[in-house]
């Protein structure tokens, strides 16, 4: 069935060529997409669609009527706040989860090496080691690199537990901030305690007060912020490198026809890491040859490609939309998939083609995918075993169902804060003196993933545009920054789309006016950054003219990253709603109440021309509250909604 691609406009779904073209092979082919699952699905749940649903124990499912006529408590007697509080809270620690859960595998890979237990990795980064084994209290003196890797992942460990009473990366937080937390409670204590406590509390029977729960929700979101995300890229950095810029190629025409092409998918860089080092391995390469190939070819797919791309120059497929259209070429021979973000779906369209496709954590398994357990210590060995096996899958490959759309578009990636910093002479001066004078207005994270229910780039496309033309330096990050690069945002020619103050700084620095900070978890470069940028000021993150933008999310992730921006200051807007509009308490606390509590909101706003605008009166607001030249807020005129 491929209702939804017939009978729609494929305009409609997205302003991606690659995407059209793909689609249409869908139809023909009669492969399902997610698009057409999203179809079949609709209408979809309207209880849940308002997280007024409960099914968090056995005298349940229960749901609240949101026209006040059938039942308004569930069988325990939870109301419409309480439940829509809990619901969110969970969505928060599954994020949260995600995020942690994978800076822990990358900080077990670090305790491996200095444990000497691995020679398949090493670390890259000996200074930025001692500078994090140096906020972690650590003596380096005189010590090996890989000693002080061993006492800094002990240290980092502790991070998750409970010992240490907050987490160490909460130094790194302004002080009026950290006075903040401290008042109202929601100081991160630990990793692992914040996500055991959110599942805890929102246990029937537990935490019955909306806004306490929603607090603790906060707190859980500062925990993968401030904490395991922050591990995450942080020790990539230390293991893989510190991203630098570099010029890089994406979307669907990053596949060749003639080479073995192996897609790497997922978030965790230290397998794909490997992969990349035994592509180049001579008896592989020869293997390929002999099979009739020009070369082995690597492209990346959501956030394993983000890191890839950073760090390895891996030039990137896609984002979270395009992994079923990659194998619809009929020139991708291997897909490995770490963990996040792969559809199920994938080993469905994967046999429809030759496709293999290779699951490689013992955490993430998939029906009809070869198994090829991840271990540490047999990095090379496994790197070489899954290259093996895409080269022999060469071999079976169609010709005539061979079609990569589109050629690839050029962009730039690799500004971690340190190249960013670098880029402006050693000091983050040059940019807040740009922003002073009012050449730059502010600075905006567009982030986060794309969803089926939005015209795919459409949000993040046109968001970004909006604001650099109006001269806000925009960062982004995850599948954003996939929408952003393929819509040629991400070259210093594009310079030419920003406004003239943005325009003419990233010309004097040869840089693009959108910056890609790397994947999901380096959403954490975003806080460094605004932390960075107060401390300077002197003030709390809340005074500067920031924001967040996530306006085609879908993910429990993403609900995380929001959290922990909004609790750290920086106001945020969603292009797709929450779960939460059945509490209007919930909303109102969210959007109005946080303000006064940690100075900042979400807001919510599906047309991104709106959400433009409602993003730069915010940023006039926060100009003129540091005393800088501003415009009334007032004066931006807000354009009428779009009729949907
Ligand atoms: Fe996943 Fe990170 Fe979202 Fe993309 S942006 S769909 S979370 S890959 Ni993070
Ligand atoms: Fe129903 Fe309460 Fe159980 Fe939820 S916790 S399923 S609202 S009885």
């Amino acid at each position: 069935m491929t209702a939804k691609t017939s009978d729609t406009g494929l305009d409609e779904l997205t302003i991606n060529k690659d995407t059209q073209e793909m689609l249409l092979r869908a139809q023909e082919e009669h492969i399902m997409t997610v698009w057409d699952r999203l179809e079949a699905q609709e209408p979809q749940c309207g209880y849940c669609a308002l997280g007024l649903s409960c099914r968090n124990c056995a005298m349940g499912p229960c749901r609240v009527d949101p026209f006040g006529e059938g039942p308004q408590k569930g069988v325990c007697g939870a109301d419409a706040d309480i439940i829509v509080a809990r619901n969110l809270a969970r969505t928060i620690a599954a994020g949260a989860a995600s995020h942690s859960d994978h800076g822990r595998d990358i900080l077990e890979l670090l305790y491996h090496i200095g444990a000497g237990e691995t020679t398949a990795y090493q670390v890259t980064e000996a200074e930025k080691l001692k500078r994090l084994a140096g906020e972690y209290g650590i003596d380096v003196k005189g010590k090996e690199p890989n000693e002080i890797a061993k006492d800094l992942a002990w240290e980092m460990m502790e991070d998750f537990g409970t010992r240490k009473g907050q987490l160490t990366f909460v130094n790194r937080v302004p002080e009026p901030r950290q006075a903040i937390w401290e008042k109202l409670g929601i100081t991160p204590r630990g990793i692992d305690r914040e996500n055991v406590e959110a599942l805890h509390r929102t246990h029937m029977g537990v935490d019955n007060d909306y806004v306490n729960i929603l607090l603790h929700g906060l707190r859980t979101g500062l925990s993968d912020g401030w904490g395991g995300s922050m591990i995450a890229t942080e020790l990539s950095d230390v293991l893989f490198g510190t991203p630098q810029p570099l010029s890089s190629r994406m979307n669907l025409g990053a596949l060749e026809v003639d080479q073995v092409n192996i897609a790497l998918h997922g978030h965790n860089p230290m397998l794909s890491d490997v992969i990349v080092r035994a592509a180049q391995d001579p008896e592989l390469l020869k293997l390929a040859e002999e099979k009739g190939a020009k070369g082995i070819n690597l492209v990346g797919l959501c956030c394993t490609g983000n890191e890839l791309l950073m760090r390895r120059n891996v030039p990137m497929a896609g984002s979270n939309l395009m992994q079923e259209l990659v194998i619809m070429t009929g020139a991708l021979d291997a897909m490995v998939v770490d963990y996040q973000c792969i559809m199920p779906a994938v080993t469905d369209v994967a046999r429809c083609y030759h496709t293999e496709v290779i699951s490689t954590f013992d955490k993430a398994k998939f029906p009809d995918a070869t198994h090829v357990p991840f271990d540490p210590k047999r990095g090379m060995e496994i790197g070489r075993e899954i290259v093996g096996l895409a080269v022999e899958r060469f071999a079976d490959r169609v010709p005539e169902r061979i079609h990569i759309p589109v050629e690839p578009v050029d962009m730039m990636a690799g500004f971690s804060v340190e190249a960013i910093v670098g880029a402006l002479g050693g000091s983050p001066e040059p940019l807040v003196n740009a922003i002073k004078e009012g050449q730059i207005r502010g600075a905006v994270g567009v982030v986060g993933c794309n969803n089926p229910k939005i015209r795919q780039d459409y949000g993040h496309v046109t968001l970004t545009r909006r604001l650099i033309e109006n001269d806000i330096l925009v960062v982004v990050t995850g599948c954003s920054a996939v929408a952003n690069g393929k819509a040629g945002h991400m070259v210093p020619e594009a310079a030419e789309k920003a406004g003239p103050g943005l325009s003419a700084v990233c010309k004097a620095l040869g840089i693009p006016p959108v910056l890609h900070l790397g994947s999901c978890v380096d959403n954490t470069r975003i806080l460094v950054l605004a932390a960075a940028l107060a401390n300077f000021l002197g003030v709390d993150i809340d005074a500067l003219p920031l924001a967040g933008a996530a306006p085609e999310w879908y993910s429990e992730k993403a609900v995380a990253i929001g959290a922990y921006v909004v609790a750290s200051g920086i106001y945020t807007v969603l292009g797709v709603q929450p779960a939460i509009f059945g509490s209007p308490s919930v909303v109102n606390l969210l959007a109005a109440g946080l303000e006064d509590v940690v100075g900042a909101t979400f807001a919510v706003e599906p047309d991104p021309e709106r959400a433009a605008v409602l993003i730069r009166r915010h940023i006039e607001k926060k100009r003129a509250g540091l005393g800088l030249e501003a415009a009334d807020p007032e004066s931006i005129p807000m354009p009428e909604a779009a009729a949907s």
